[in-house]
């Protein structure tokens, strides 16, 4: 089944100039459509909503203030079985369980410093979705990286 799903390079990773690097990764690891791509720094409001199921968790607050310390390329991606398949291409939440080959294997730093953020189920994309794209407009970007690239050097 053709589903979406949310993904969003994190600030520390975007700060460290690897958002390239991940779309890249996303595009020649994923058999799917980017339909929608942008730069912002998530408010506290935002992150706080994102989150909300980790709002008792003791790394909640950090959790806050990290999502909201600089800009995230947000992306909506399109396909067969897209959340899964991102989730797999994503790697362990834990760096240091992450396989081989994946994106935070490559690129996450720590558990909380883990590069990218993915959908983790059909609801919880749908809620991400129209929180972070409340415009909801999706059309197939043709080079997910170039479009990034040029999104990139906008904020630099
Ligand atoms: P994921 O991002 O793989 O969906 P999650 O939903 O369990 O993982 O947690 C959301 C984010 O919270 C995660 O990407 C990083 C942070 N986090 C999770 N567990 C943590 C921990 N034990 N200490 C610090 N940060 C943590
Ligand atoms: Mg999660």
């Amino acid at each position: 089944m053709s589903q979406k799903t949310f993904l969003a390079v994190k600030p520390e990773a975007f700060k460290r100039n690897d958002a390239v690097g991940i779309v890249k990764m996303l595009e020649e690891g994923l058999d799917a459509k980017c339909v929608s791509m942008k730069v912002y720094t998530p408010s506290k409001e935002l992150a706080e909503a994102h989150y909300a199921v980790h709002s008792e968790r003791p790394f909640f607050s950090e959790l806050i203030v990290s999502f909201t310390s600089g800009p995230v390329l947000g992306m909506v991606w399109e396909g067969e079985g897209i959340i899964d398949k991102a989730r797999t291409l994503m790697g362990a939440t834990n760096p240091e369980e992450a396989a081989e080959g994946t994106i935070r294997k490559n690129f996450a730093k720590s558990i909380g410093d883990n590069a990218i953020h993915g959908s983790d189920a059909a609801e919880t994309a749908e809620n991400e979705i129209k929180l972070h794209f409340p415009e909801a407009e999706f059309s197939e970007i043709a080079s997910p990286s170039a479009k990034a690239e040029d999104l990139v050097k906008a904020v630099a």
